[in-house]
């Protein structure tokens, strides 16, 4: 998604069943996704792949902070409100696994509101003022 934002030429591969099978050999830490650049060398993470794309095609911060605001942002979306709802992966009780999903919706109301306010006044946002969290994980997510 930064690439195709930053209109910049790339191959997006997508492999499932043996392709995935060859593909894993070529992924430095033997996941998906990873990322090989144009020196030839693999590197894996998807927040760290992310970070790199967007420093290196003009997304990042204008300075320290505003790398710690995004990476704030993003590691909360990324990882906590996604741990939050990975919780209820193997769970087969469907009364818990209902319960996690709730809880997860509440933390992930109230760290939005606390991110929005967060970010409010701030252009760090794809460059919009006041661009809302909501607009930004929307966008993504569709
Ligand atoms: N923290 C890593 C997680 C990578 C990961 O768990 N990838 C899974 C797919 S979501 C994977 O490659 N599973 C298949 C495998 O390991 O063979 C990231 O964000 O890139």
């Amino acid at each position: 998604m930064i690439l195709a934002y930053a209109g910049v030429k790339y191959d997006d591969e997508r492999v499932s069943g043996d392709a995935w099978a060859e593909a894993k050999t070529r992924s430095p830490m033997g996941g998906a996704p990873f990322i090989t650049l144009e020196n030839g060398k693999a590197y894996g993470q998807s927040l760290a792949m992310a970070r790199y794309l967007g420093n290196v095609h003009g997304l990042g911060g204008k300075n320290a902070e505003e790398n710690l605001l995004i990476d704030m942002v993003v590691e909360t979306l990324n990882i906590d409100l996604l741990m939050a709802f990975m919780k209820q992966r193997g769970v087969t009780d469907e009364e818990k696994k209902a319960e996690i999903v709730k809880d997860a919706n509440e933390k992930g109301a109230q760290w939005m509101d606390k991110l929005n306010k967060c970010v409010q006044g701030t252009d760090t946002f794809l460059g919009k003022p006041q661009t809302s969290i909501f607009e930004i994980f929307n966008a993504f997510d569709a």
